[in-house]
């Protein structure tokens, strides 16, 4: 696509208190050379590429690396993605923005990694800024349609952050991460407008929290039915689709009953316990979806002309189920709260029929902040603010030796003393708590992270402590001190925006 076929480009501003962000660090040097530099996303010109491919990124939520048919998993059944990997790519190294959900989306809606994104934690009261650069604005402007269909989570009812007001004309599902702990809620958000439910709930919260008593409508199911409709009025108009139901999650106020699905399906007569079975049923489920929602564009003739995205924002939970009855996390080590492999390293499996050559399994490394990029390159859209991404879209169009490697991948995280992580080549660095010394692996050989190699690699142990100590870029709510309080000291207000008013803690989400 040629430049001239772009008029419609918008040029979207920084947000002021990243663009101070990107300023501090250029002023400081903070930036290594042959590091992270934040990148541009620009369209190459690519005239064998479809004009504007529609667009469905498929977010599951706490869905383990080993929880999928495709990526060894033997008891739960999920056809429809084992098939789209099939007919798609399926990518073995990557990871998740972070090891909890409002990071991890922000970070993939922002492409920007934790040590420079504005949402670092759970914790309510966490909102995106009026002006910030998404995902969705940035194909909106390249004019797509847009749509949030799930939970979103980076903004309370009211505020700057909500997704109407972030990019997206169109939204359906839940704004707050506790509302969406509950499968059978009362009431669900169409826009900024509360829309009732007919689930009964006596003792719901003024937040949506809690377990129904009256279970009449799964919100997965509405999730699909809405997503289908909305597809189908676009009529010709290209889209992007973020699709984000909360499955596996759990409910986290229903006690003994956290993997709440409709009914066990063909997991009924398992002699697996109840949780098990619900939380294998759940994930089946979304397979369905996944299985659905290709049916739809087939039905629409639209294959060929949408890219579909799947994938997780963290790794399993222990929420009411046991990650290891199934082996959620195949062989990496750590859950969901870790940022040991398990807790960030996600399915990611891209399927594009004509475009993406079936069957691959490309030998790349990325993450979430390598999202916005990538969508802007194969759409054609443009956008100038600074990213920690690197666009895969030569990848994704079988070019893997035209394909630019990540220098390094950077995690952040703030529950339990902090810890953060770098990956780069097959070396992965981690500090726990967020100060302390490099723990060393190499993934090649120990992709469980079972041997600290670091008194061995000094060299390449200290240049991991560099690679993060010049990554993170501190803010007034998110720093080491956060990391080394937790959840006992009040951060004080930031002085720039409404990012966070509220103590990060180690929450649900
Ligand atoms: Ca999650």
């Amino acid at each position: 696509m040629s430049a001239a076929v772009r008029p419609e480009v918008t040029r979207r501003k920084m947000p002021i208190t990243t663009r101070k962000t990107f300023l501090r660090q250029a002023a400081g040097g903070l930036l290594l050379a042959g590091a992270a530099t934040p990148g541009r996303a620009s369209a190459p010109p690519d005239a064998t590429k479809p004009q504007k491919p529609n667009v469905i990124f498929i977010l599951a939520d706490d869905l383990g690396y080993g929880d999928v048919g495709c990526y060894g998993q033997a008891k739960i059944k999920t056809p429809h993605l084992d098939r789209m990997a099939r007919e798609g790519a399926r990518f073995t190294d990557f990871y998740a923005a972070s090891t909890v959900c409002a990071p991890s989306r922000c970070a993939l809606l922002t492409g920007l990694h934790t040590g420079h994104c504005a949402i670092r934690g759970n914790g309510a009261g966490q909102n995106l800024r009026a002006g910030e650069v998404t995902l969705a604005r940035v194909l909106q402007g390249a004019g797509y349609a847009t749509s949030c269909i799930g939970k979103w989570g980076l903004g309370d009812p009211g505020s700057s952050g909500v997704p109407t007001r972030q990019g997206f004309d169109h939204f359906f599902g839940y704004l707050t991460h506790g509302h969406a702990h509950n499968y059978y809620p009362t009431f669900l958000y169409r826009g900024e407008k509360r829309v009732p439910l007919r689930n009964e709930n006596p003792n719901e919260k003024p937040d949506g929290r809690g377990q129904a008593t009256r279970k009449v409508e799964y919100t997965p199911d509405l999730f699909l039915r809405e997503a289908r409709e909305w597809i189908e009025t676009q009529k010709g108009k290209p889209f992007f689709l973020y699709y984000a139901p909360t499955i596996p999650h759990g409910n986290n106020e229903a006690r003994s009953n956290e993997m709440e699905v409709p009914d066990l399906g063909i997991y009924a007569g398992e002699p697996w316990p109840d949780a098990q079975k619900r939380k294998a049923a759940m994930i089946s489920r979304l397979d369905a979806q996944v299985g659905a929602l290709l049916d739809t564009l087939r039905t629409l003739g639209l294959e060929e002309k949408t890219l579909v995205l799947f994938s997780s924002d963290n790794g399993p939970h222990r929420e009411g189920v046991e990650p290891e009855f199934f082996d959620s996390n195949g062989q990496l080590r750590g859950i969901k709260r870790d940022l040991y492999e398990g807790g960030i390293r996600v399915p990611m499996i891209a399927r594009w029929p004509g475009v993406v050559p079936a069957g691959t399994v490309p030998n790349h490394t990325g993450y979430f902040p390598d999202v916005l990029p990538t969508l802007a390159e194969v759409t054609g859209a443009q956008q100038d603010a600074p990213t920690d991404g690197v666009s895969f879209g030569p990848v994704l169009r079988g070019q893997s030796n035209r394909q630019r490697r990540h220098p390094f991948l950077y995690w952040e995280f703030y529950e339990r003393g902090g810890a953060r992580a770098v990956r780069f080549e097959n070396w992965k660095g981690v500090r726990r708590p967020f100060d302390g010394p490099v723990e060393l692996y190499d993934l090649k050989s120990d992709p469980g992270e079972t041997r600290d190699v670091a008194a061995w690699h000094p060299d390449v142990a200290r240049r991991m402590t560099a690679l993060m100590d010049k990554a993170h870029v501190p803010t007034p709510r998110w720093n080491a001190e956060t990391a080394r309080a937790g959840r006992k000291r009040p951060n004080p207000e930031p002085p720039d925006g409404d990012a966070g008013r509220s103590q990060p803690k180690e929450g649900a989400a």
